[in-house]
């Protein structure tokens, strides 16, 4: 856990409001009372108050408070600071002249000097987290990996000052980090997202640029004109080292992942990167090409980040690699819960007997249409089974109406195991929510995986070559 004793002479005596009592809250309180630091305590949600009232914190609801007995608020990330409309609590705090702040700010303000790499961006941001954490672990380089990735940074370790924080940050988490901006920020890629919280486009763009203010690094992506936007004002302000990053054009003095899956630093040619196993398809060529920047900029010796790179396992449920039947391979991609996830996983695999549907989203899947062609077949299940028919047959594609995620895995491993096409594979990559079906995409992936672990090769299947790999 983060020491937080040094906020002390900063906050007057004063207790600290949080609201929100989730993944992020609840440690922000653990880490308080550690440090001696009086808290009080909300969540609009009954059975948090209760969890939190059981482990003894003091629990008021902030509507009838005098928030000018407060330091500072520290909000939960997923709670509204602007839009669509702020929380009652933030209200209340601005017209108080309270500051309104983030776990990761309440961290910076404990640990200002602590080393961190951050990472932004709407879709690889995980991955390009989770392997910058690994390349680092594996070149022994003291480090911790957390933020929206799913570790609360305050639940982090204290590290060694030559330890490197690696953070995931979303643009609600950007939005409450007030002062802090890592010493080397990445921006993966920007495409419309979340514009309910930030108001619009350029709202959503804002968030994610205050992770360049002052002075370090910027790695930033080259490929879409939101990034480019934020390359040019990042560049003019001058503040940053700036290091361009692009899958699309060649660069003089910059990082580029080629069509072909070659990862250059400049002219010179650094990795193939078919030999990343865990790191397969376009959009993963440039989390590669992220993290090989930011890993550099860290001083991690090329051929020790190259090395990383190949032994990373890759993220659990996300185009996950469980094991291969006669050359089949079996692949969880449960955590694409929406048409631009599913997407990229299509765009990867060829030809695919694809699990999809769920909870449907708004909008269809206009992302997915594109790779089509790709789908040998599907298997449908859930709410969304219906409309998914619909739209496969207008694409003259085949599918199964399987309804259950068992019944899907048993249909799908039947088909491709008949037909043994080269390179196919039976691929999970729903493009919907799961809930209609299970608790989470978690739950749903790990279901799949079991499903998938008692498969047996199908009479006539060459049995050794059955089940080889691991999950990742
Ligand atoms: N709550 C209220 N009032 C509200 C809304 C929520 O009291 O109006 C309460 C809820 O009852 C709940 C708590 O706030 O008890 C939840 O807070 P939260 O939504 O901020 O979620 P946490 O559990 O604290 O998890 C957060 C991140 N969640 C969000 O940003 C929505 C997690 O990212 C992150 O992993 C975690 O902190 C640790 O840092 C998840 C996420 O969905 C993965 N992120 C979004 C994304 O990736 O698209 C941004």
């Amino acid at each position: 856990m983060i020491d937080l004793s040094p906020l002390k002479p900063a906050l007057n005596n004063k207790p600290i409001l949080v609201v929100g009592l989730g993944k992020s809250g609840m440690p922000v309180y653990d880490a308080c009372k550690a440090a001696g630091i009086d808290t009080v305590l909300w969540d609009d949600g009954e059975a948090s108050r209760n969890a939190a009232i059981a482990k003894g914190a003091r629990v008021e609801n902030p509507e009838g408070l005098d928030f000018n007995q407060f330091a500072l608020l520290c909000l939960s990330p997923g709670i509204p600071l602007t839009h669509p409309k702020p929380h009652a609590a933030v209200v209340k705090a601005q017209a108080a002249g309270l500051e309104v702040i983030g776990d990761i700010e309440l961290f910076h303000r404990a640990r200002p000097k602590a080393k961190t790499i951050g990472i932004t961006g709407t879709n690889g941001k995980s991955t390009t987290t989770a392997l910058i954490g690994h390349i680092l672990k594996e070149a022994g380089v003291p480090s911790a990996v957390g933020g929206n990735i799913g570790e609360a940074i305050l639940t982090l370790p204290d590290l060694p000052p030559e330890g490197v924080y690696v953070l995931e940050m979303s643009s609600y988490q950007t939005d409450l980090s007030t002062t802090f901006a890592p010493n080397i920020s990445l921006l993966v890629n920007v495409s419309p997202d979340h514009i309910d919280r930030h108001g619009s486009m350029e709202g959503y763009v804002a968030a994610k640029e205050r992770m360049f203010k002052g002075g370090g690094t910027a790695v930033i992506s080259l490929d879409d004109e939101w990034c480019m936007g934020v390359y040019e004002r990042v560049k003019k302000q001058a503040q940053r080292k700036i290091i361009a990053v692009s899958c699309e054009r060649p660069l003089m003095h910059g990082v580029f992942a080629s069509r072909e899956g070659v990862l250059f630093d400049g002219k010179n040619k650094v990795a193939d990167l078919h030999t990343c196993k865990a790191l397969q398809g376009q959009h993963n060529w440039q989390n590669a090409a992220m993290a090989y920047t930011a890993c550099r900029e860290a001083g991690v010796p090329v051929d020790a980040i190259v090395k990383g790179m190949q032994s990373f396992p890759g993220l659990i449920h996300r185009q996950s690699f469980i094991l291969a039947i006669n050359g089949i391979s079996y692949i969880n991609d449960s955590k694409a819960t929406n048409d631009q996830a599913a997407a990229m996983a299509l765009r990867t695999f060829d030809p695919i007997y694809w699990i999809a549907g769920g909870k449907p989203k708004d909008g269809g899947y206009p992302d997915c249409e594109k790779s089509l062609p790709r789908v040998r077949h599907a298997f449908l299940i859930g709410e969304a089974a219906a409309a998914m028919a619909e739209w496969l047959k207008a694409h003259n594609i085949a599918f199964t109406h399987s309804k259950t995620l068992e019944q899907a895995t048993a249909d799908a491993h039947r088909m491709a195991q008949e037909e043994r096409l080269d390179k196919a594979v039976v691929l999970l990559s729903p493009a919907c929510a799961s809930f209609d079906q299970f608790r989470n995409f978690e739950e749903r992936g790990d279901a799949f995986v079991g499903y998938v672990r008692l498969l047996k090769p199908l009479a006539g299947a060459d049995a050794t070559a059955a089940q080889k790999g691991t999950t990742a």
